[in-house]
């Protein structure tokens, strides 16, 4: 079976003992983490370098020497990894070069905006416990146990509905002050210039997610800001013309999503529980999609419990974008929903 998946992926193997060995079963798309299969690998030797192409089932290994080859070639071919629970068969053979074609780099979406560290661990915690999730004051925060998530909302409700909000019909509860600090920051930065009068809590356990959308035009303003809490995850953003860009949110980061980014592109998050993030963050932190000429060099994450805040400006006129093809203002039906509610409860 490995020769035929090596056949079918155009790598050529040789019985020659070289310093470099195909590893198939052992890649990111099986499921093996870039810390387990490394762990087995430098048991064999000094590892000079290691690819695992993005969702392929296979790896690339190069080793300091032709003797740390043989050896793991010995010890592992035919071996299986045990990691977590599972394991899974590793197939390894020898090649002469590491030649694999990285995807295509897509830049980050016009407009899109990632700033780490915009929060400090101290003004995570006071946010987090700013929200109350006991079930008292639902109609407060019109809070909503959706089939992917939980969400409350503060200012107004967005109803999942009509994707919309009833803009005459605000909540009693306005966005908590606890969030003030913050958001003064973003209209000093320049990141907004109007305070914001909508708050949406999500609250992700680990596999779950939202699905794509775009945020209802006529509903919101430009500018959207969500701020994640807690867990880090991957956010898709998808262009109508088949463009797709992976973005890690780590913990205490916001994303600002403007013009484009916030008009055309739709962002959702996929519910599962292990993201492929960059192996070493300081590199390439908040883009996981490999740029031109580089290696690939993810692992897969755990997700935790994330929670993120999205702030929005209510929008008093219809929306007059440059983006009519998904401005509902303009005609554009609203196609997708950000919500998948819950089945009725059962009695
Ligand atoms: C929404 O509530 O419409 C979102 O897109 C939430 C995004 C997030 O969790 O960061």
């Amino acid at each position: 079976a490995s020769h035929t998946l090596l056949k079918h992926e155009g790598i050529h193997t040789t019985p020659q003992l070289t310093r470099s060995l195909v590893v198939a079963n052992g890649g990111l798309g099986n499921s093996v983490s870039r810390e387990e299969l490394s762990a087995a690998l430098k048991e064999m030797g000094e590892v000079e370098s290691l690819l695992m192409p993005h969702h392929k089932p296979y790896a690339f290994v190069t080793y300091r020497c032709e003797e740390s080859a043989l050896k793991a070639y010995t010890h592992l071919n035919g071996q299986k990894l045990q990691y977590g629970e599972s394991g899974v068969m590793l197939y390894l053979a020898y090649v002469n070069s590491v030649t694999y074609e990285e995807e295509a780099s897509v830049p980050l979406p016009e407009g899109l905006v990632l700033l780490e560290d915009f929060v400090s661990p101290e003004e995570e915690a006071l946010l987090l416990a700013a929200v109350d999730w006991s079930s008292t004051n639902e109609d407060v925060t019109a809070q909503k146990a959706l089939k992917h998530r939980r969400v409350k909302h503060y200012g107004f409700e967005f109803r999942y509905d009509n994707n919309n909000v009833d803009k005459d019909k605000p909540l009693p509860a306005g966005i908590p002050a606890e969030c003030l600090p913050v958001l003064e920051r973003c209209l000093r930065n320049g990141q907004i210039n109007v305070m914001p009068d909508q708050l949406t809590v999500n609250q992700y356990e680990s596999g779950q997610g939202i699905p794509p959308h775009v945020d209802t035009h006529s509903a919101f303003e430009d500018t959207i800001l969500s701020l994640s809490l807690g867990a880090k995850t991957v956010m898709e953003f998808r262009h109508p013309d088949g463009r797709v860009v992976a973005v890690v949110l780590p913990g205490r980061s916001l994303l600002v999503m403007k013009s484009e980014s916030r008009y055309l592109w739709t962002h959702g998050i996929t519910p599962r529980k292990f993201d492929m993030v960059p192996a070493c963050e300081q590199q390439s932190p908040d883009h996981v999609t490999p740029e031109p000429g580089t290696r690939s060099n993810l692992t897969l994450s755990k997700r935790g419990t994330r929670t993120s805040f999205t702030f929005r400006k209510i929008r008093p006129e219809p929306c007059r974008c440059a983006f009519p093809s998904a401005c509902d203002s303009q005609g554009a039906p609203s196609t997708l929903s950000p919500s998948t509610p819950s089945p009725p409860a059962l009695p």
